[in-house]
């Protein structure tokens, strides 16, 4: 069953991915229609399986045979949607900048994503607020009731998945000091031009948006976090929020060669934090271990394995050996001293 001509999808307001894929949809001037609520409420009515695991956003696509179906996770559905939009494209044709791009995305899905849990549920004004306003983003017609039941309920399950991204009373300054960094890097690197790889949005400007819309814009501690370390991220966020009238005949990325320098800060906060946290998190579940710890930044990080992230250092490892071997050595040259290198040097990666 078609359910309609528009890209469908179900998510929510202060989520990240949503914030996400809905900015990447009006730049790419993608008709969509979308619905505020939880996949497993609103799919089941429409005929449509759940998918597994359920996440936000939730996209409903046609398969072959013009059957519905719901898909999670928004690096693939971004590829998917290239396939079938071509115009106002977001990935690089140069395949090595194309790389950089995506470990950007990754960075910003995975790492800065590790910001925005912990200053929405860590501080206690921040998770008060977030328990408030987090069930008005699902439904902002709620009774007083429901609301208080689901403000108890959102909040007490969330500060308990605190531990699932690390957040803990010794990585908290850690985490801290890396957001802080980043911004600062973000500041440096917006003051040379207006996107991540030139003067056109890449898919990794839209993760590292759909992350910063949270913290700048939901969280009040990281709020003011940004507004002092980085205004003009601040005013960033605002402009990546709708590009749907941004003309992209006129502008291009800049080549992988003629990179700001400003570059760096970026990868070096890669490198220095979410390379050690992805290659001992596949150790462990090579291992078979469940959880891990490991130094980063100077302090004992420990969390939980997580599948998933064996998967985004594969496909980190599939990219980057799927390019020519000029290209990697293009590549090699802008990862070189910034701790992005052990990324790829190839440990791991087979089983993984
Ligand atoms: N890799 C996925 C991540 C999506 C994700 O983790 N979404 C969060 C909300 S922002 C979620 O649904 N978490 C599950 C939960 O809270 O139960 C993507 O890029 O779409």
């Amino acid at each position: 069953m078609a359910t309609s001509d528009r890209i469908t999808l179900i998510g929510a307001t202060p989520s990240p991915y949503t914030q996400k894929m809905v900015a990447l949809l009006r730049y790419r001037q993608i008709p969509y229609s979308i619905k505020w609520g939880m996949p497993e409420e609103i799919l089941p009515p429409m005929g449509i399986t759940p998918p597994k695991p359920v996440l936000l956003p939730t996209f409903i696509f046609n398969d072959k045979n013009g059957d519905a179906k719901a898909v999670c996770d928004s690096t693939p559905i971004i590829r998917r949607l290239e396939d079938d939009f071509p115009a106002r494209s977001v990935l690089p044709s140069d395949p090595a900048l194309a790389f950089i791009d995506y470990l950007l995305e990754d960075f910003a899905d995975e790492w800065c994503t590790k910001y925005m849990f912990h200053y929405r549920w860590y501080p206690e004004a921040d998770a008060d607020n977030a328990g408030t306003l987090l069930p008005l983003g699902y439904n902002v017609s709620l009774s007083d009731e429901q609301h208080r039941q689901f403000k108890e309920y959102f909040s007490q399950r969330q500060i308990g998945r605190l531990y699932v991204v690390g957040s803990n009373d010794i990585t908290a300054p850690i985490i801290d000091a890396s957001y802080r960094r980043f911004l600062a890097a973000m500041e440096a690197h917006l003051a040379e031009q207006p996107f991540m790889l030139g003067n056109r949005p890449g898919a990794g400007d839209f993760a590292l948006y759909g992350q910063l819309t949270q913290l700048v814009g939901f969280d009040p501690t990281s709020r003011a976090i940004a507004h002092q370390v980085s205004a003009r991220t601040v005013a960033w966020v605002d402009q990546m929020a709708d590009l749907s009238g941004f003309d992209v005949q006129e502008t291009q990325w800049n080549t992988l060669e003629q990179q700001a320098k400003s570059l760096r800060g970026l990868l070096n906060e890669v490198g220095r934090m979410y390379a050690p946290a992805l290659l001992a998190n596949a150790q462990a579940f090579q291992a078979a271990e469940k959880s891990w710890q490991a130094e980063i930044d100077g302090a004992i990080w420990s969390q939980q394995t997580f599948p998933y992230q064996v998967k985004c250092l594969k496909w980190i490892n599939q990219g980057y050996l799927s390019l020519s071997s000029e290209d990697r050595a293009r590549v090699d040259r802008v990862l070189e001293g910034t701790g992005c290198e052990a990324l790829v040097s190839g440990e791991l990666l087979a089983e993984a």
